[in-house]
């Protein structure tokens, strides 16, 4: 059930289009950096970061994507267990800034396992953080560098981020669980 829509599409973009010119800034141009979205609602985000520096700077920044399932080991507690299920990484990430970019940032565990996946194949320079949202509730040390926006929430909400690209519509919403 919706509580609250707390991004309409413009706010969306508006976010991405500040993180977009932050990986830039942070990182004195894009030459040495690589962008990687989180499945699923990663992707179609980082995409849209890609697409927005390539019309920023006027050359590719290239982008692949990694997939982290979460597994249920405990159904009655809910602990979600995040394994890497798969990567779609057509580049060298040696010596590469890898800016992750996931739509939600919550516990970090996924995070966390997508940072194991990247040092599977290969040893990057540095691997930074973007997120469209930041809900809180982290269980391990990991922040983000990029931030959409920062949104406190409560363990019993979920934060709907929708897509066009999977949702068919922008827009981010706190709902009930
Ligand atoms: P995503 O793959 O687009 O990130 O975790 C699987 C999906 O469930 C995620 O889609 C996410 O959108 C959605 N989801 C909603 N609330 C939660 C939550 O509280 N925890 C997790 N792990 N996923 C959530
Ligand atoms: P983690 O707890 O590992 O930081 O987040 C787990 C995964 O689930 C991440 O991909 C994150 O995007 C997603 N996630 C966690 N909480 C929420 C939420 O409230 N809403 C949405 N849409 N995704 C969430
Ligand atoms: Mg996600």
């Amino acid at each position: 059930k919706e509580k609250a829509r707390i991004m309409d599409e413009k706010a969306m973009i508006r976010a991405v289009t500040r993180i977009s010119h932050e990986i830039i800034e942070k990182n004195k141009g894009i030459d040495n950096v690589v962008l990687i979205g989180i499945k699923t609602r990663g992707v179609p985000i980082a995409n849209e970061i890609g697409r927005r520096i390539n019309a920023i700077e006027g050359k590719q920044i290239q982008v692949g994507e990694i997939d982290i399932t979460l597994y249920r080991d405990d159904l009655s507690k809910c602990e979600l267990d995040p394994v890497i299920n798969g990567s779609k990484v057509e580049f060298d990430i040696n010596n590469k800034i890898v800016v992750l970019v996931d739509d939600v940032l919550y516990t970090g565990r996924t995070v966390r396992a997508a940072m194991d996946a990247l040092v599977d194949i290969g040893r990057p320079k540095a691997i930074q953080l973007a997120v469209l949202i930041d809900r809180g509730h982290r269980e391990l040390p990991i922040r983000a560098d990029y931030v959409g926006k920062n949104v406190p929430t409560s363990k019993d909400e979920i934060v709907s981020v929708n897509v066009y690209e999977i949702d068919g519509q922008n827009y981010v919403s706190i709902n009930e669980k």
